[in-house]
C-alpha cells in the first residue's frame, strides 16, 4: 500500500518514538522466550505396516480399510525408518531456526509504563488510561512480545479513531460554503489550497475567498495556492472587511454556479473577542445570501503544538460552530498521538491530515493506517 509507507515515512518521528518506547518497556522486565513452534505438527511415529516407499500424497482409500492391525505377534519386517526420517527432516527444515523473542508479563508495572509512554506521545492522560486499560482487558498476566503490544495498541488506537474518520461531506447544496478557521500559522491557507486542488480534480467548481484581509502577504499566498490548484481567488484590499468580501464571494459563487466556496480567515487577531466578532460577522453576513451557510466550519490544527490542539478546539468551538478538523504537519512531529486524544475527547470528524507542504500532501484520514504508522507496526 503505497500511501501507507509514505505516511509511515512521514510519521517517522511519532512512530519511532512510540516504537522505541514500546521496545524498551518490553525489554525492561521481559525475558527471552522460545516462540511457540508454528510449524506443521509432526506426525506421530506410529509403527505400522506402511508401503515401502512413501507415497507423495497418501490418497485416502475409502473402499478398503487398511487391513492390518491384527495383533500379530510376529513382526514380519521391522517398521521402516520412514516416520523417523520424516521427523528429522521436519526438524532440519522447520525447526532449525528456533526463534527467541523477548516477552514481558502484562502487569501493573508494565501498564504504568505504557501509560507514561502514551502520555509522553501526547495522547493525554484520560485517553492514555482508557487505551491501556482496554489493552489489558482479558490479557493481564499474559506474556506479550513487542509486536503483540504494538498490535494491541494499534488496534485500540484504530478503535478510538474509527468513528471520527470522515471525509469532508459534500452536500447537494450549491455552492457549499466551507469556512476555514484556526490559529495563526496552523495551516489554514495551505489546507485550502490543497483541498481546492483535490475538489477541482474531482470535477468540482471551486472558488476561494481570501478572507484574511489583515495582511497583503496573506492574500498573495492564497493567490499562489489558487494558481497551483487552478481555482479563482477572490480578494479584497488589505484591511477591508472580511465579512463583506465573504458576502461578495458567495454572491459571485452563486451566480457562477460554483459547487464549493472556501473562505480563508485570519488567525492573527488581537484577542479572542476580536476573532469572535470577526467570525460571527462573516457568518451573519453570508447568511444573508444563504441562510444555511456555512455548511462546514473546518478547524485547522497544527499537530506540532501537541496538547495545545485540545485547548484550541475548546476555544474555537466557542467562537464558531466547528463541524470538523484538519490536522496539519503530521510529518516531522513526534506529537501525532494528540489526534487520538482529540478523537477521544471531542469526537469531531477528522476530514484530512496534512503531511507536507506540497499540494498533494493532504491525505484522507485512515484510522488503521494511522494507527499502524503511529505505533510503528508493519502492516502485513
Ligand atoms: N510540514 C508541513 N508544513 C505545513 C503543513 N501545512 C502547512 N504547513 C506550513 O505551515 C506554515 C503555515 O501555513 P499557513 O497555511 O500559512 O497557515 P495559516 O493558518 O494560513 O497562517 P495565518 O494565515 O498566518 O493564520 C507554512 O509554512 C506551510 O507551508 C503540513 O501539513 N506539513
Ligand atoms: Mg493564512
Amino acid at each position: 500500500m503505497a500511501f501507507f509507507s509514505k505516511l509511515k515515512d512521514k510519521l517517522f518521528k511519532s512512530s519511532s518514538r512510540l516504537e522505541e518506547g514500546l521496545e524498551a518497556i518490553v525489554e525492561d522486565g521481559g525475558e527471552e522466550t522460545t516462540a511457540p513452534d508454528p510449524v506443521i505438527p509432526e506426525p506421530k511415529p506410529e509403527p505400522q505396516p506402511v508401503p515401502e516407499v512413501p507415497e507423495p500424497a497418501p490418497v485416502p482409500q475409502p473402499v478398503e480399510p487398511p487391513a492390518p492391525i491384527p495383533a500379530d505377534p510376529t513382526p514380519v519386517a521391522p517398521p521402516p525408518e520412514i516416520p523417523e526420517s520424516k521427523g528429522i527432516l521436519n526438524r532440519l527444515f522447520n525447526r532449525g531456526g528456533t526463534t527467541t523473542e523477548i516477552r514481558r508479563t502484562l502487569d501493573d508495572d508494565m501498564l504504568e509504563q505504557l501509560e507514561e509512554l502514551l502520555i509522553a506521545s501526547d495522547m493525554g492522560v484520560d485517553t492514555a488510561l482508557r487505551v491501556t486499560s482496554n489493552m489489558a482487558e482479558g490479557r493481564f498476566g499474559r506474556k506479550l512480545s513487542t509486536r503483540e503490544i504494538k498490535q494491541l495498541l494499534a488496534q485500540e488506537v484504530a478503535r478510538v479513531m474509527e468513528p471520527v474518520a470522515k471525509p469532508l461531506p459534500i452536500y447537494p447544496k450549491r455552492p457549499q460554503v466551507v469556512l476555514v478557521v484556526g490559529v495563526n500559522g496552523s495551516g489554514k491557507t495551505t489546507t485550502i489550497g490543497k483541498l481546492a486542488s483535490q475538489f477541482k480534480e474531482a470535477g468540482k467548481k471551486v472558488v476561494i475567498a481570501a478572507g484574511d484581509t489583515f495582511r497583503a502577504a496573506a492574500v498573495e499566498q492564497l493567490q499562489v495556492w489558487g494558481d497551483r490548484a487552478g481555482v479563482p481567488v477572490l480578494t479584497a484590499p488589505e484591511g477591508s472587511d472580511p465579512a463583506s468580501l465573504a458576502f461578495d464571494a458567495l454572491t459571485r459563487a452563486q451566480a457562477e454556479g460554483a459547487d464549493l466556496l472556501m473562505i480563508d480567515t485570519a488567525g492573527r487577531l488581537q484577542n479572542r473577542a476580536d476573532l469572535m466578532e470577526e467570525l460571527a460577522k462573516i457568518v451573519r453576513v453570508i447568511r444573508k445570501v444563504d441562510d444555511t451557510a456555512p455548511h462546514n466550519t473546518l478547524l485547522v490544527l497544527d499537530a506540532t503544538t501537541g496538547q495545545n490542539a485540545l485547548s484550541q478546539v475548546e476555544t474555537f468551538r466557542k467562537l464558531a460552530d466547528v463541524s470538523g478538523l484538519v490536522m496539519t504537519k503530521l510529518d516531522g512531529t513526534a506529537k501525532g498521538g494528540v489526534l487520538v486524544a482529540l478523537a477521544d475527547k471531542f469526537g469531531l470528524p477528522i476530514h484530512a491530515i496534512g503531511v507536507g507542504e506540497q499540494i498533494d500532501d493532504l491525505a484522507p484520514f485512515d484510522p488503521e493506517e494511522f494507527a499502524a504508522a503511529l505505533t510503528g507496526l508493519d502492516k502485513g
